[in-house]
């Protein structure tokens, strides 16, 4: 199920025609999730560290209003220095962006839509968006959960960041019929630790299950994505109470300034970034890495 809507590099069509195994991966964590150089060095490590696994990378993005599945060298770099300058884009920006033929930067929703529609059914990123604590409040509820509801890709994640309430985070995967799985274990990870003090909806131990997982899934027409939560090595987590008082001091900040709806999670993720003085950035850097690894195993076990 190819389409002629996605432009896709010549290997990630040739991959896809003879059904070799092929990872999706976004774009907002490079524009939006990383400093520059560090952001450019990550995204081409990713790329590596999938066709080390025996996958191809795909990096999504939208360049002059076109969907793109596979992007050169060339493209990246240019995602990683312009930054903030490139629009973070979810599901609601892609028909302006396209129809403007501007540049957009991939959300984990826009990232599932374009893989979905270039026949990709597995993607790895960092962490994926959320209820945002006070919710109940401002409704700041990710759009990548609606997306986990209804398009068929699964999301290998490190879990979903502290800055998020992750209990309301699992009870609107619950309703929208989400699985939570986690990758050799039952403690759902929060990002930068491999606990949260919430357990996963199953603790899966190996790629070949997790393919049989998500081929019954979408045999039996249950439509919409899966979460993989896969936890940072040991040997670059963070200790869990001292990035609570981080992020506290973040939402602080941030409701003191007022900044709301797209822009939250890029100014938490900043801020995060510069409280822990970049130790944060090397761990999430490695279980990017990691993430890439686990979803190219799950992509080879699916082609089989
Ligand atoms: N969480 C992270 N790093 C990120 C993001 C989330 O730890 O880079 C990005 C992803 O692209 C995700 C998006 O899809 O932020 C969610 O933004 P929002 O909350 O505005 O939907
Ligand atoms: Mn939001």
């Amino acid at each position: 199920m190819m389409s002629m809507q996605v432009k896709l590099t010549d290997e990630v069509a040739n991959a896809l025609k003879n059904g070799k195994p092929v990872v999706a991966l976004e774009s907002t964590i490079i524009s939006h999730g990383m400093p520059y150089p560090q952001n450019f060095e990550m995204a081409l490590a990713v790329e590596g560290k999938v066709r080390e696994h025996g996958a191809v990378p795909a990096t999504i993005a939208i360049i002059d209003g076109e969907l793109r599945a596979g992007l050169s060298v060339k493209e990246i770099e240019a995602f990683a220095k312009k930054g903030m300058q490139i629009t973070k884009v979810s599901r609601r920006d892609i028909p302006v962006i396209v129809a403007q033929k501007k540049d957009g930067a991939t959300t984990v929703a826009s990232t599932m839509i374009i893989a979905e529609l270039a026949g990709i059914k597995i993607f790895a990123t960092g962490g994926i968006g959320g209820v945002h604590r006070g919710a109940e409040t401002t409704m700041d509820i990710s759009a990548d959960l609606e997306e986990l509801g209804q398009t068929n890709v699964a999301v290998i994640c490190a879990g979903a960041k502290s800055i998020l309430d992750i209990g309301l985070t699992l009870e609107y995967l619950e309703t929208k019929g989400v699985p939570v799985l986690g990758y050799q274990t039952a403690d759902l990870p929060a990002f930068y630790t491999r606990e949260s003090g919430f357990k996963v909806d199953a603790k899966i131990d190996s790629a070949t299950e997790m393919a049989a997982i998500l081929k019954s899934k979408w045999q039996l027409g249950l439509k919409g994505g899966v979460v993989i939560a896969n936890p940072v090595p040991e040997a670059y987590s963070l200790d869990f109470k001292e990035m609570e008082k981080v992020i506290n001091n973040a939402l602080t900040e941030m409701n003191q300034k007022g900044v709301k709806g797209k822009d939250s999670t890029p100014f938490l993720l900043g801020k995060v970034k510069e409280l822990t003085a970049g130790k944060s950035l090397e761990t999430n850097i490695q279980l990017v890495l990691n993430n890439a690894k686990v979803a190219a195993e799950i992509a080879v076990a699916m082609s089989k």
